[in-house]
Formats: C-alpha cells, sequence, structure tokens
C-alpha cells in the first residue's frame, strides 16, 4: 500500500476493456483498496458481456471512476489506450489489463519511480512459464526485432518492450500523442512500443519487475493477427513484411516463423 495516499490522486489507472466482466469490478475494488483516491478510466471497445453495465454502475456512484465507451469503427487495443492517455487530467498515469496478469501491487513500485522523476516506467515481465513455447518464441522474437529497431533508430530499449504495464508521465505522452499520434499502429496491441519509438533525447525511462501471472478470469483477446501487427510498427521494411506475409496469407505458424527469422537477422546485425 503506497505510505502517503495523498500520491494516490496523482494517478490514473488506464484500464483497456473488451468482455472483461469476470475481471473488471474485483480489479477496481482491489486497486481502490491498495491505492484510495487513484482515477480509474475504463477504455470499453464495446463489451458484449457486462462490463459496460458493471462499470457504468460503479462509475455512477463513485467519482474516481469513468468508463468511455469507444467507437466500434475505431476498435483496438492501442486506440483504446491512446484515447486513455489524452483523456487522463491527473499528472501520471499507468495502463495495465483487467485480467491480473499485472499484478495490483506492482503499481506501487511505478508509482515512486514516476514522483521521483522517471519519464516512462515499465513493468518488465520476471516469469514467463506461463506462456506456451509457441508464444514464447514468437514474443521472444518480436521483442528482438522491436529492440532491433529501437537501437537503430538510437532510442531507448528497455527489457520488455511488449509489455502492456507501463505508466508515464501525462503531459510528455500527450505531447507525444498530439506530434506523432498518427504514426501509432491503432489496432496493433503493442502500445509501448510506439511510444518508445517517440520518446525524445533525455527522456528517463525506468523498469520495475513484477510477476506475470495467469488470467484469472475470461479469455484471452490475443489474436493471430498479432504477429503482422507488430511487423507494421517496424517501420517501412517492416511494413513491407507484413503485407508480404498477409499477401501469401501465411498461416500464424508461417508468420511466426517469418518474425523468427528477421528478428535472427536483426540479432546477427545487433551483435556480430
Ligand atoms: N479496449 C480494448 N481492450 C482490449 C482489446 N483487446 C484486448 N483488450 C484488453 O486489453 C487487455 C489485454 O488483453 P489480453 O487478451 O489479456 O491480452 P494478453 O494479456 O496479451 O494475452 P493473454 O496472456 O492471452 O491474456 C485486457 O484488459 C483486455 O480486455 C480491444 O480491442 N479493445
Ligand atoms: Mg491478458
Amino acid at each position: 500500500m503506497v505510505e502517503r495516499p495523498a500520491q494516490n490522486s496523482l494517478f490514473s489507472v488506464i484500464i483497456p476493456t473488451y468482455d472483461e466482466v469476470r475481471n473488471i469490478e474485483v480489479m477496481i475494488a482491489r486497486l481502490q483498496e491498495l491505492y484510495p483516491g487513484i482515477k480509474v478510466l475504463v477504455m470499453d471497445d464495446n463489451s458484449k458481456d457486462g462490463t459496460i453495465e458493471v462499470v457504468t454502475a460503479i462509475a455512477a456512484k463513485d467519482q474516481d471512476v469513468s468508463i468511455v465507451v469507444r467507437d466500434p469503427v475505431d476498435r483496438g487495443l492501442t486506440a483504446a489506450v491512446m484515447d486513455g492517455i489524452t483523456k487522463v487530467r491527473t499528472p501520471y498515469y499507468i495502463v495495465m489489463d483487467a485480467d491480473f496478469q499485472h499484478p495490483p501491487e506492482t503499481l506501487e513500485d511505478i508509482m515512486l519511480s514516476l514522483t521521483e522523476g522517471a519519464d516512462l516506467v515499465i513493468g518488465r515481465r520476471h516469469h514467463k512459464e506461463t506462456l506456451r513455447w509457441k508464444r514464447r518464441v514468437s514474443s521472444d522474437a518480436a521483442q528482438c526485432l522491436a529492440h532491433f529497431y529501437l537501437w537503430v533508430h538510437r532510442q531507448p530499449h528497455p527489457g520488455d518492450i511488449m509489455s502492456g504495464l507501463f505508466g508515464a508521465e501525462t503531459k510528455l505522452s500527450q505531447r507525444i500523442l498530439g506530434e506523432k499520434g498518427g504514426k501509432f499502429e491503432r489496432k496493433g496491441f503493442k502500445v509501448l512500443f510506439d511510444l518508445l519509438k517517440f520518446v525524445p533525447p533525455g527522456a528517463r525511462v525506468e523498469e520495475v519487475q513484477y510477476q506475470f501471472g495467469d488470467r484469472a478470469g475470461g479469455e484471452s483477446k490475443l489474436s493471430s493477427t498479432i504477429i503482422t501487427s507488430i511487423l507494421r510498427q517496424c517501420g517501412y521494411m517492416g511494413k513491407a513484411m507484413a503485407y508480404l506475409a498477409d499477401t501469401l496469407i501465411l498461416n500464424r505458424s508461417g508468420q511466426m516463423v517469418l518474425l523468427t527469422l528477421i528478428a535472427l537477422l536483426a540479432v546477427i546485425v545487433l551483435f556480430l
């Protein structure tokens, strides 16, 4: 628990949701128990399972909680988080999933780093034993590729670029979105990668470790498009590769092989 509760009101937690009725109420309650006074902003993409009704009912009684139900035409995890960031009115925000894979307790470390002057704090997944091997290979390949891309462009390249748990100074992020938001992969899943591409020189980027757990309830929303979506985040070459994969109608395994090959190439260029 944060020792100085007054600090909590400096933070908004942005939770993107799609069909999270089995998690969201417990998650909001847990956050408020740990960090009384913290703001919670749920960015929902037209859930059909009652998530909207549950959060709307909480928000009606609690001014610290709000929900935005987004335009269905613009559905996307990255788009939801981007819109959330532009709506934040507190000095800092933290993005986290609804399904308890990001432990609410880890927010305390992120909050501390931010109040001590960090501009962007990234939750680095500690254990990934819960991932099946196929997911782990594609996750590692994507990390390598993103790492290489950021290294080439002399941008910060922390250990877990694919993390969905991160916090930042609000004004800086809003400035990045205002200037570069058009270059973000709105329908993508990895908004942190896009943010890192445009973090200004000298920005203080830090990491905190956390234990990546199992989804508490409900279903994963990750789709097979994630691999080409990450490729599309890697400049013109990446976009061309993604186009190639889509045109050749590669299945997910084919796309995984392609991504792994490109990542391998990146590692060779980076280290040899
Ligand atoms: N607003 C919005 N939220 C989404 C969308 N897709 C996923 N989410 C939310 O984003 C968070 C992460 O989604 P998950 O499906 O858990 O993805 P993941 O954690 O990478 O995958 P798993 O490890 O399989 O759970 C959850 O809170 C989801 O409800 C979307 O299209 N729009
Ligand atoms: Mg999840």
